[in-house]
């Protein structure tokens, strides 16, 4: 039972977000959160209609399209031990049309980063199947991003991590959205993880330093080497979790020692005065976003960003951009009774 129960005024924020939370029975959750910087979400809760399924068959067929490969779940062979190469960039294997001026995703001067620490890493997938929009909305997540972010939050990205066997630990770092160190206290982005299959030590889990949400700073230097830091522990979980994670949180991955591939789809928020990593004002094609919003109500423009006015460079630009932005908001205020202009609260 839960020291302060559902509340039936939710015109204030922060009793709001609790509110949501208690309905869906996630206040351990939130402990979780609290705690130690993270949760694991389980499938009954995190995983509606088959949805993780729904989003790995759409993630082959994507892998597929872009790669002239289907990718081999059973033995992992077409993804195992790729070269460390730029995140948005593909390597050899992955889009070999675009292999050209490319750097290590991450710094070489880490021992044992000796192959790719991630696979293929498949970008702007939103568009690629409604599945994804599903994973979006879904409520226990957007519960939590609530709960670190506030209702403002945004979407900052959503892709495809594809990992087989390799011999590289991903390092520790932060997802705190550049953030210079030290970090304020309260949360300006959080990771959620959609395991779309299980997550164990062997098949390269995700590492997390449990507490460290509440250093305050990234690690740097030899902190960042996984296999140095006695207190990072792998997030273990069933195909169809939900792992969400505070922004400030130390966090790496193991490498996959087992055959077969690890499949999960991150979406990646942050706060609205935040430059997202993916860019959706007005890239969303026509129609498809009424089609959402008629769908999963119009929380889902703001998420995706439409709520924001993108920088200008006419007086034109400004008020045309201010006018677009208005709209959206003012549908989503009307509907939740969410006041999202009150920038002084963490929770607005
Ligand atoms: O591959 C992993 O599990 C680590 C992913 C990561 O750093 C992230 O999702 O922010
Ligand atoms: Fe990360």
């Amino acid at each position: 039972m839960a020291a302060v129960p559902a509340v039936t005024d939710t015109s204030d924020p922060h009793e709001r977000a609790w509110n949501d939370i208690c309905e869906l029975g996630m206040e351990s959750n939130v402990a979780d959160l609290d705690a130690h910087g993270f949760t694991v979400v389980p499938p009954e809760l995190a995983n509606p209609n088959g949805m993780a399924d729904r989003m790995l068959t759409a993630l082959l067929d994507i892998a597929e399209k872009r790669n002239g490969e289907r990718p081999d779940m059973e033995t992992g062979e077409t993804h195992a031990y790729q070269p460390n190469m730029l995140f948005g960039a593909k390597n050899d294997r992955f889009g070999r049309s675009q292999l050209k001026d490319q750097t290590p995703a991450v710094a070489t001067n880490n021992p044992g980063l000796v192959d790719s620490p991630f696979g293929d890493r498949m970008h702007s997938i939103f568009y690629d199947d409604p599945v994804f929009a599903e994973a979006l909305m879904n409520p226990p997540l957007l519960a939590l991003v609530t709960y670190l972010l506030g209702y403002s939050a945004v979407l900052s990205n959503m892709g495809c991590w594809m990992k087989g066997p390799n011999k590289s630990n991903f390092p520790l770092h932060t997802d705190s959205g550049g953030l210079p160190s030290p970090f304020p206290a309260q949360a300006y982005a959080a990771q959620c993880t959609y395991l779309l299959t299980d997550f164990t030590r062997e098949n390269g889990a995700t590492a997390i330093v449990p507490g460290s949400h509440k250093y305050g700073r990234a690690p740097v230097g030899r902190e960042t080497i996984l296999a140095e830091n006695d207190k990072a522990i792998p997030i273990e979980g069933k195909a169809g979790s939900l792992v969400v994670w505070h922004g400030n949180a130390w966090h790496a991955a193991y490498n996959r020692t087992a055959p077969g591939l690890r499949v999960s789809v991150t979406v990646y928020f942050n706060r609205p005065f935040m430059r997202p990593l993916e860019n959706f004002i007005g890239k969303i094609p026509e129609g498809m976003l009424e089609e959402m919003v008629a769908k999963h109500g119009p929380r889902v423009a703001m998420v995706l960003q439409q709520g924001c006015i993108p920088g200008y460079s006419t007086q034109g630009d400004r008020v045309s951009f201010t006018a677009k932005a208005e709209k959206y908001i003012e549908a989503y205020e009307e509907v939740s009774g969410v006041n999202t202009r009150d920038k002084d609260n963490p929770f607005h």
